[in-house]
């Protein structure tokens, strides 16, 4: 496995994402030149910085992880490390505006993480992937795993991959966001958010009566879902009146790979303090550019 736990391997694998400068005509040459410097970038870190990587899979360059410790970036590390897959972490440091650099944009458009770029796409050639339910679904088609082919099992997946992520997803957020955040207290904002998550936490949980994971067997599905269930108090949210959604999340903590995923450390996220009004005015207020 690339990626090692202990996480001690952590910095020799770790690239910070370095801000350029392009002009606006330039765009589509940037975009060009970033996502060939993308694609290069992947094979220097492969050939330079992963002896563990070739000692555990021969020859594969590895996926490059554009990343930071959210429940949107642990889907794809718990992927990554379900899978086996060798991957390098890139930071993107979304508190200081990393994700707004033109490098980024190239393979991210929406200026949000997670993203991959893979070396060897579809062809042997790069592609990158930016939306965490595209990632995921990327990477279960590419290795056969927590995807399923047949038809009626993808489906139960689909639906709970689609329901995490138009779903749960930003319901939660709205509510860490209004419970932690917002400069005041808004009463009708923090109820209806923290009321539609603990309606939502009542769906996952009637639904994990009859099944052991969202869609049966363990999916994409519950690798999107975790996350967030693990930020269960910071949406206002007692696991303890969930007793099937509890069994369900500690079984999934439980697994070596979750473990791993969840023990990936960026030192720059812990000093990120949310009051400081430089990260503020990175992160919110946000319009278009
Ligand atoms: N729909 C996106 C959401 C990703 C997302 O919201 N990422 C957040 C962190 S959890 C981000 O990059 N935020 C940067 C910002 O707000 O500027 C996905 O599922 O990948």
């Amino acid at each position: 496995m690339f990626w090692q736990h202990p996480p001690e391997t952590f910095t020799g694998v770790v690239e910070f994402i370095r801000g350029a400068v392009f002009l606006a005509g330039d765009m589509k040459r940037a975009r060009k030149t970033a996502k060939n410097k993308i694609a290069k970038k992947a094979t220097t870190a492969a050939s330079k910085s992963t002896a563990s990587a070739r000692r555990a899979l021969p020859g594969a360059k590895p996926i490059e992880l554009y990343y930071w410790p959210t429940p949107n970036g642990w889907k794809i590390s718990i992927m990554l490390e379900e899978c086996g897959l060798p991957y390098v972490v890139r930071p993107v440091d979304i508190s200081k505006g990393e994700q707004f650099t033109a490098e980024f944009l190239a393979i991210s458009p929406n200026n949000r993480m997670p993203a991959i770029v893979d070396p060897a796409g579809p062809g042997g050639r790069p592609i990158s992937v930016f939306e965490s339910g595209a990632i995921l679904q990327y990477l279960g088609r590419k290795t056969g795993k927590f995807y399923p082919r047949e038809e009626r099992a993808r489906v139960a997946v689909e639906e709970w991959l689609y329901w995490q992520v138009g779903g749960l997803g930003p319901m939660a957020g709205q509510a860490v966001h209004f419970r932690r955040y917002a400069p005041q207290e808004i009463f009708y904002a923090i109820a209806r958010y923290t009321d539609e998550v603990n309606r939502l936490y009542g769906v996952m949980n009637t639904r994990l009566a009859r099944h052991e994971f969202l869609a049966g067997r363990y999916s994409i599905a519950d690798m999107a879902a975790v996350g967030w269930v693990r930020l269960a108090e910071r949406q206002g949210q007692n696991l303890g009146d969930f007793p099937h959604l509890k069994r369900w999340f500690e079984a999934i903590c439980a697994r070596p790979a979750v473990k791993r995923a969840f023990a990936i450390r960026i030192e720059a996220a812990s000093a990120v303090d949310m009051r400081d009004p430089k990260v503020r005015s990175v992160l919110f207020g946000q319009r278009a550019r």
